[in-house]
């Protein structure tokens, strides 16, 4: 199939692109780079090296013999998104390009606006683009299991039955999202069902947990083929920072009472499952919601976890809880449902002793790498004006 990714220059795109590349697909990235930007501004980078996307592309030929095109674009300029819809006619859209930290949006009303306007807008290009040019392909955008919350009741694969008053009805499942990043996803979620139900478009809104995990069948082909490996307080997410925490022995970093439960998911099951989307399309005016995640975790099950693998291995790992920077509830009840993946196939690479050793050890060939100052959280959920410090000069914004 023809498969445009959009953001497949980032951490999920760029595994993803491979892929469905080496499945035989006929992939076309669209990427504007910010994530690197981003990068080269605050002093942050990849903890694994990253090639550029030129020569990942090229890499990826040599070792493959398959070809990659790819665009630099931005999702909210129209004509830059509208060519690449009318040239390459997808027949299927993985939608990844978004600005996807919590803690970015929560920086400052400049973070917070970004976010929601590269989010909002630019999703809403891509579905005019597909109604314009390719009206029968089939979207799959990337949600977040965030766009719940945590009520305390069971979570749903996006709708759910209510009876109010003798009447009863399937509705969207409430949503109560912790961060304008997670409120821009539920934004976009509205946005995608509307246009479903107008124009036909065919969609499916995937859900999708914390991934973890750097490391696919195709990026360990070569260095140059290395997806991204974020540790910072800004892009790092939390099974992966406390793997590369404990490397270093530096306390892994529970907020507050450590209770939060998440949904969690391995990086090869997250590029399964979008295979698997594909494979099964929404019909026509279709917009169905997949929870994609495997598991569900506290932040103290994790911690504990990672603080016994890494002990085995010699390391001083403990944890530390540190004052929860964010505004969300401690302590609370979480049970969400996740079949409709395995329904269609999906066969989980559970969390283990094993899968934690060997996140730890990758962790630890780059270790010399890490600075320890860009673990700190800084961003704080009830300050309107936070400072991301760059740390080698002291010039923060
Ligand atoms: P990432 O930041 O590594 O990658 C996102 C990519 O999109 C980057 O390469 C960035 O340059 C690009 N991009 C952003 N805005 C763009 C725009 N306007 N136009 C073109 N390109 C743009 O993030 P990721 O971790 O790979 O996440 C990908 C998607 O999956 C996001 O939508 C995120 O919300 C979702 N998601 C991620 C996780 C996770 O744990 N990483 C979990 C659930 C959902
Ligand atoms: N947390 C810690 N210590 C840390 C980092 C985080 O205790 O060092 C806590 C947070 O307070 C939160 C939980 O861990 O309770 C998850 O935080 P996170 O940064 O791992 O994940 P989150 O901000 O929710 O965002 C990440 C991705 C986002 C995706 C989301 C999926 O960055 O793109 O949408 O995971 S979900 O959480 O299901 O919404």
């Amino acid at each position: 199939m023809r498969i445009l990714i959009l953001g497949g220059d980032g951490y999920l795109g760029w595994a993803q692109s491979l892929y469905l590349s080496s499945k035989g697909h006929d992939i076309f990235i669209f990427d504007n780079l910010m994530r690197r930007h981003f990068d080269l501004e605050h002093n942050f980078s990849s903890l694994l090296p990253i090639a550029t996307l030129q020569e990942r592309v090229k890499a990826w030929k040599e070792v493959s013999g398959r070809q990659i095109q790819f665009r630099i674009g931005d999702t909210t300029d129209y004509e830059a998104i509208a060519a690449v819809f009318r040239e390459f006619q997808p027949e299927a859209v993985v939608h990844f390009a978004e600005q996807r930290s919590a803690p970015y949006s929560m920086i400052d009303r400049k973070h917070a606006v970004f976010t929601q306007v590269n989010n909002v807008v630019g999703t809403l290009n891509v579905l005019y683009a597909i109604k314009e040019f390719t009206p029968a392909c089939h979207l799959v955008k990337l949600g977040t299991m965030g766009e719940y919350g945590t009520p305390n009741i069971d979570i749903e694969e996006g709708f759910i039955e209510i009876h109010h008053k003798g009447r009863s009805d399937i509705l969207p499942y409430p949503k109560q999202p912790n961060s304008f990043y997670h409120l821009s996803k539920v934004h976009d979620s509205h946005n995608i069902m509307f246009c479903c139900k107008i124009w036909g478009i065919r969609s499916t809104d995937l859900n999708q947990g914390i991934v973890y995990g750097f490391e696919t069948d195709e990026t360990v082909l070569d260095p140059r083929l290395a997806t991204r490996m974020d540790y910072d307080q800004v892009y790092g997410t939390a099974l992966n920072r406390f793997c590369i925490q404990a490397s270093v022995d530096y306390p892994l970093t529970v907020y507050g009472q450590g209770q939060q439960t998440r949904g969690y998911i391995n990086l090869r099951d997250a590029i399964r499952c979008i295979e698997l989307a594909i494979a099964s399309p929404a019909q026509e005016g279709e917009y169905r919601v997949f929870n994609q995640m495997t598991e569900q975790f506290s932040l103290l099950e994790l911690a504990e976890m990672v603080v016994k693998q890494a002990q085995e291995v010699g390391l001083h790992a403990r944890m530390v809880h540190v004052a929860n920077p964010r505004v969300e509830a401690e302590e609370h009840y979480y049970n969400a449902a996740h079949t409709r993946l395995i329904d269609l196939g999906l066969e989980p690479h559970l969390l283990s002793g094993s899968v934690l050793q060997s996140l730890i050890n990758l962790a630890i060939t780059q270790r010399e790498h890490i600075d320890p100052e860009l673990i700190v959280p800084t961003v704080n959920w009830r300050t309107t004006k936070n400072e991301v410090v760059h740390t080698n000069d002291g010039v923060s914004e």
